[in-house]
């Protein structure tokens, strides 16, 4: 791995596996999103196998109270991952031992603490490496063995959507790997959803297709058109009827106003993972349903390889997808409201507002647009915002718009580029939203 990976990068990991070697007891402490989870279950699995005594916590987000926590948690070493980019100095000031394995913006560098993070590196932490790809890199130096968990790397590499463009840096090096040594399979994409066609037809919102989503009758027509008969899986299919279905769902998808550039993005490789019999981006949805309904302990079990933990996932899975779902057709229904530069709509507090905006932006609203999710029955009001990568090319930062718009409002807001959260008093949303719709114009003007 010494060509692909820089140096300082394998004396840091080399670092970090000497000194969790020198200890009993670890905490662990990750985020609660496919990539923390997976991170989490690649490192605990790690651990284990080195015959180490281990504790998990998962955070929804590191914040002061989280680095309280940590500070307090008594443990002689700690290794936390897809977290911690944005404490460094108050971490580097507790004394023990502590492992920062994160790919998010660098506010520092650690002086006593040993930090990995693709940035310190010059490889973009965004796109070319994610929590899960350090925390196998960190599994990998501690020994050679543990390849096999590049499986559920990938998982984490699909839930930060860092292969929607293809894989770089980091990234597509663990692909060559996983390749080579036989755990992961590089399949061409498909508009046609993996799995049992009857579910996952219905279930579809990667894109979100109007009268099929979330429509049995919808399905049964679909699949009645195409000739294709009841209980048939995508790998059951014959080449005649997987050319026959997409090029219906295409049809369906470009009278609904989705772009050719989206249906392609849709249809992106699959990443399969022979060892688990399932895409990586069914996994890294798997895992990211347990974080979600605070049953994250289940990813983790699940990610290391625990087949009830696994199951018990999967149908949690499946049931957070029929609320998605379930909220797309009603949001359909509804439509989004546009303004110049953005696109919004008010939605419950379902916990999946962020989903809700991204899905809604590339199959029903306008892929240009930022696209804004509220819960306004709450104040304050919550708010998530996903861009898409190509409006980033032409300027726009959620990050910034975000933190700005809802500070002008006496709300506060911030995160990455392409998705953003934040809160604002219920009686200034309409202020809100012209600040930012104001703000995204200043940013797409600026970078022209
Ligand atoms: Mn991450």
């Amino acid at each position: 791995m010494d060509d692909q990976v820089p140096a300082k990068l394998l004396t840091t990991l080399s670092k970090a596996a000497d000194i969790v070697r020198g200890h009993d007891f670890i905490q662990v402490y990750s985020h609660y999103d496919a990539d923390g989870v997976s991170s989490a279950a690649i490192v605990a699995k790690t651990l284990l196998r080195m015959g180490k005594e281990l504790r998990v916590t998962l955070f929804t987000t590191l914040n002061d109270r989280g680095v309280d926590i940590i500070r307090d948690c008594k443990a002689g070493c700690v290794i936390i991952t897809d977290l911690g980019a944005s404490y460094i100095d108050k971490l580097d000031e507790m004394p023990f031992d502590i492992v920062v394995l994160d790919h998010h913006t660098i506010i520092s560098e650690a002086k006593r603490i040993v930090y990995a993070n693709p940035h310190l590196y010059g490889i973009d932490g965004m796109t070319s490496g994610c929590g899960a790809t350090m925390s196998l890199l960190f599994s990998v130096a501690v020994d050679e063995k543990n390849w096999d968990l590049v499986q559920v790397a990938f998982a984490g590499i699909a839930g930060d959507r860092q292969h929607i463009n293809g894989l770089t840096g980091l990234n597509a090096f663990l692909l060559s790997e996983g390749v080579r040594r036989g755990f992961i399979e590089e399949l061409p994409g498909s508009l046609i959803p993996s799995g049992d066609l009857m579910t996952e037809l219905y279930l579809m919102t990667d894109p979100y297709v109007r009268g099929v989503s979330g429509d049995k009758d919808g399905v049964a027509k679909l699949m009645g058109d195409a000739g294709i008969s009841n209980g048939k899986t995508y790998m059951g299919l014959t080449p005649e009827e997987k050319r026959k279905l997409s090029s219906l769902l295409a049809v369906k998808l470009a009278s609904q106003g989705m772009q050719l550039s989206s249906m392609h993005e849709v249809a992106r490789n699959r990443y399969f993972l022979k060892g688990l019999n399932m895409d990586a981006e069914v996994l890294s949805s798997i895992l990211n349903s347990c974080g979600r309904a605070g049953i994250g302990g289940t990813g983790v079990a699940a990610g290391m390889g625990d087949a009830r933990s696994l199951e018990a996932g999967i149908r949690t899975n499946r049931e957070s997808a029929a609320m998605v779902v379930e909220s797309m057709v009603e949001l359909d229904r509804k439509g989004l409201n546009q303004m110049d530069h953005i696109q919004w709509f008010d939605t419950s507090d379902s916990g999946f507002t962020g989903m809700l905006c991204g899905i809604a932006m590339q199959s029903i609203g306008n892929p240009d647009k930022p696209t804004i999710g509220l819960n306004m029955s709450n104040d304050p009001v919550n708010i998530s915002s996903r861009g898409m990568w190509r409006q980033l090319d032409k300027g726009v930062d959620l990050s910034v718009a975000m933190r700005e718009s809802c500070a002008s409002v006496g709300g506060t807001g911030g995160g990455h580029k392409i998705a953003s959260g934040g809160s604002v008093p219920s009686d200034k949303v309409e202020q809100f939203l012209k600040n930012l719709d104001k703000k995204i114009g200043e940013q797409l003007g600026s970078s022209t």
